[in-house]
């Protein structure tokens, strides 16, 4: 009898730990929607909408659960998707997001289940990556705890805060990629928010550690984050723990990801600005009202006065950030060995034949596929190894299982770019030009590519993360190894960027794609209610695997000796010559104004977009004004 009292108690024991021990399965809700907000106090907009509610809900999960997401796309007038960035997706690529590369476009009215587990630890994001919709407010904190983070005895509490940048606008009223707007200039935000909202204090107790988990969920700017008179040690970029690194001001480029531990002081008789920059050297015209650096508060004491930042700095091209490439990741992962496999690309600017700016990677302007990418892996068997199926605008590349893959990014464009691969974090090895003083000074010559023969030493534990900045006219490196069989895009995070097509598509060990990839039945009949087909090549083609015919083209080169200019020329030339006077009476001041630089695509001067059908919104309804958090999305928790 005392035995069996001793099995039942021992039995209960493990029980007990199990459940506290073993992964849960943790599921949201998601019915997406419009909904109104005014985060800046400056408009009141459509955004989209979880559940009625915006700021949208943070999902949270312990490493090793499973996260189930059940999105029911109820926008009514868009199609959409959901990436869950920074997540590895281990034998789940299919559950990855973006539209046209691992699933079809989920039209209104149709839902969609992303279920994955998540074996990683720390601070990423979610958001939309379907025809660029995430500017209109479709984006959000994920947070992965972590028993075991080594640095969880060094902190008394925890804070997610995110960056963005905000328009006013809906993505498709701005008139980015066209004939208005040759040089490709990028639209300038509205605003900048500081967790969806602005002036906001966050309380603070004296003599405590905070872990502060930073995320830029903007869609363009890049922002400097410090807050006066402290220091912070980094212990996190991208998932990665770091070595504990002290820092004053960061560089959070979108779709970047810090978390830092800060200690409060002692004394409680003041409180102290937080203060954001937005890289201003990002954007082409700025308009006066523009506010650029915000100031939110370090709260002491709710009593005290909250003062305005007083900026450091003239201009923020002045203000030198931490520079991330000197982080050492906290487990040490050593230099990988000389590539098995190697890609070099060059980021390039140009227009074609449509008088449009676009991006490329070498001479590839990333164009969607007619069946996702993913689905002709699985569609094609042992043809699956082969880069020709994938259509030749895709860009695609073929890796090999295992193979140690360095890619080199040069930058012959005068912006810098926020480049994010999927599925992976990958190692940083060369950066050029340095951070500091002499950054800028590559803009003055001509771009330095990466020279093989003449590099810095890569460091023997490289910094890894998954967004890295490539500067303007300069280069980096990065290695990986190809572990993870998936199809993986690797993108400028910009998200105008990416509508110019500045993305290629990874296919990682296609065969073993095959064996470990099984697709749900409801993500081949949202193919089919998006009348998107889910087999065959780039083409859509089931039988010749080779043949190309009817493949999704980009557009053919401008004739020789056009430039943007002469873009700009031609526009003003075809309106007078074949629209007339009356027509610029139409579009009055929204003509393209030719600057210095670049043309203002989205002046303030309150005008409408007659060229484009106002597509707005439908359905949605009231709820969410800024700054409020998300109610009634608590997630379903189940053990097992
Ligand atoms: C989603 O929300 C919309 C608008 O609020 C509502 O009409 C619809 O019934 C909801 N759908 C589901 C599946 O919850
Ligand atoms: C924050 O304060 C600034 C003025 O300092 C104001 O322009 C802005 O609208 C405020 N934002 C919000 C959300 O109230
Ligand atoms: C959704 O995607 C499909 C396939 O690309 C397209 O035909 C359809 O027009 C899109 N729907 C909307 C509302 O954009
Ligand atoms: C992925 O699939 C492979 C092969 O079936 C298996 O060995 C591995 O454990 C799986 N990994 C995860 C994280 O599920
Ligand atoms: C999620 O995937 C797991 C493993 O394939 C499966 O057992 C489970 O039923 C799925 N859950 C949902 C809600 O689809
Ligand atoms: C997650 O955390 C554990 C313990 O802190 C660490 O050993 C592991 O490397 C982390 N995993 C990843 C993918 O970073
Ligand atoms: C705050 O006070 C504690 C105990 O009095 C001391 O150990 C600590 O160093 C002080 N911190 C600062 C930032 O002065
Ligand atoms: C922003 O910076 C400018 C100059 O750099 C300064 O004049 C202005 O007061 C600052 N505004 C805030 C809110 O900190
Ligand atoms: C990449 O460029 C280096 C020189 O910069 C060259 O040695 C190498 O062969 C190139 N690799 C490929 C695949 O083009
Ligand atoms: C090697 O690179 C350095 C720094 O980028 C440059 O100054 C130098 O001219 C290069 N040397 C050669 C031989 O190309
Ligand atoms: C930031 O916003 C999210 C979502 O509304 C909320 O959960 C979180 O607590 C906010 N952070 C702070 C520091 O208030
Ligand atoms: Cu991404």
């Amino acid at each position: 009898m005392a035995k069996l009292v001793q099995a039942l108690f021992c039995t209960l024991v493990v029980l007990l730990l199990s459940s506290f021990t073993t992964a849960k399965t943790v599921t949201y809700d998601f019915n997406v929607s419009w909904v109104n907000a005014n985060p800046d106090g400056l408009a009141e907009r459509k955004v989209i909408g979880i559940n009625g509610q915006w700021p949208l809900p943070v999902i949270e999960v312990d490493k090793g659960d499973r996260l189930v997401v059940n999105m029911f796309n109820g926008l009514g007038d868009k199609n959409t998707s959901i990436h869950f960035h920074g997540m590895f997706q281990t034998n789940t690529s299919n559950m990855d997001g973006p539209s046209m590369v691992t699933q079809c476009p989920i039209p209104p009215g149709y839902s969609f289940t992303y279920n994955f587990t998540v074996n990683q630890n720390g601070t990423y994001w979610y958001h939309c990556h379907t025809d660029f919709c995430y500017p209109d407010g479709y984006r959000q904190a994920l947070i992965v705890h972590d028993n075991d983070a080594y640095f969880n005895d060094d902190y008394d509490e925890e804070f997610t805060i995110t960056t963005s940048d905000w328009y006013h606008e809906f993505v498709e009223d701005i008139r980015f990629l066209s004939l208005y707007n040759p040089t490709g200039a990028e639209p300038v935000p509205k605003s900048f928010l500081f967790n969806d909202t602005q002036n906001s204090s966050l309380p603070v107790k004296p003599d405590t550690t905070y872990l502060i988990r930073l995320i830029n969920i903007g869609a363009f700017v890049s922002q400097f984050f410090y807050i006066e008179d402290h220091t912070f040690k980094i212990v996190e970029i991208d998932g990665v723990y770091t070595e504990p690194t002290e820092a004053e001001t960061l560089y959070i480029a979108v779709a970047q990801r810090y978390s830092i531990l800060l200690t409060t002081k002692n004394s409680t008789d003041r409180n102290y600005p937080i203060v954001t920059v937005a890289d201003s050297d990002l954007l082409d015209v700025i308009s006066p009202d523009l506010q650029l650096n915000n100031t939110n508060w370090l709260q002491y004491n709710a009593e005290a006065a909250h003062p305005q930042a007083v900026m450091k700095v003239e201009a923020s091209a002045d203000l030198v950030p931490f520079d991330d490439i000197t982080l050492v990741p906290h487990d040490h992962m050593e230099l990988l060995p000389e590539p098995d496999f190697e890609i070099n690309v060059t980021v390039i600017m140009d227009n074609l034949r449509n008088g449009f700016g676009y991006a490329f990677l070498n001479d590839i302007t990333f164009t969607m596929p007619k069946v996702p990418t993913l689905y002709t892996v699985m569609s094609s068997g042992g043809l699956a190894t082969n880069e020709a199926i994938y259509g030749e605008y895709t860009h695609p590349m073929v890796l090999k299982h295992n193979d140690v893959v360095q890619l080199v990014l040069n930058n012959a464009d005068s912006g810098s770019h926020p480049f994010h691969l999927h599925g992976h974090n990958f190692q940083v090895i060369d950066r050029a030009p340095p951070y500091g003083e002499h950054f800028y000074d590559y803009l003055a010559g001509d771009p330095v590519p990466f020279d093989p023969a003449n590099h810095s030493a890569f460091p023997t534990f490289p910094a890894r993360r998954d967004t890295f900045v490539l500067p303007p006219q300069g280069y980096y490196v990065i290695r990986f190894v190809a572990d993870n069989p998936g199809v993986w895009m690797f993108h400028c995070h910009i998200d105008w960027h990416l509508s110019q097509g500045l993305a290629m598509v990874l296919i990682e060990a296609p065969l073993e794609i095959q064996k470990t990839h099984h697709i749900p039945q409801q993500h081949y009949d949202v193919c089919r209610a998006a009348g998107v087909p889910f087999e065959g090549n780039a083409a859509a083609d089931t039988q010749s695997l080779f043949d190309l015919s009817g493949q999704n083209t980009q557009e053919p080169p401008l004739p020789g000796g056009f430039t943007a200019r002469g873009i700009v020329a031609l526009v003003f030339s075809c309106i007078s010559a074949f629209l007339g006077m009356a027509f610029i009476t139409v579009y009055g001041l929204s003509e393209p104004k030719v600057v210095q630089k670049d043309i203002d695509p989205v002046n303030d001067d309150g005008d409408e977009d007659v060229l484009h059908e106002n597509v707005t919104a439908a359905g949605g309804g009231g709820g969410g004004g800024g700054g409020a958090p998300a109610a009634g999305v608590e997630p379903k928790v189940v053990a097992g």
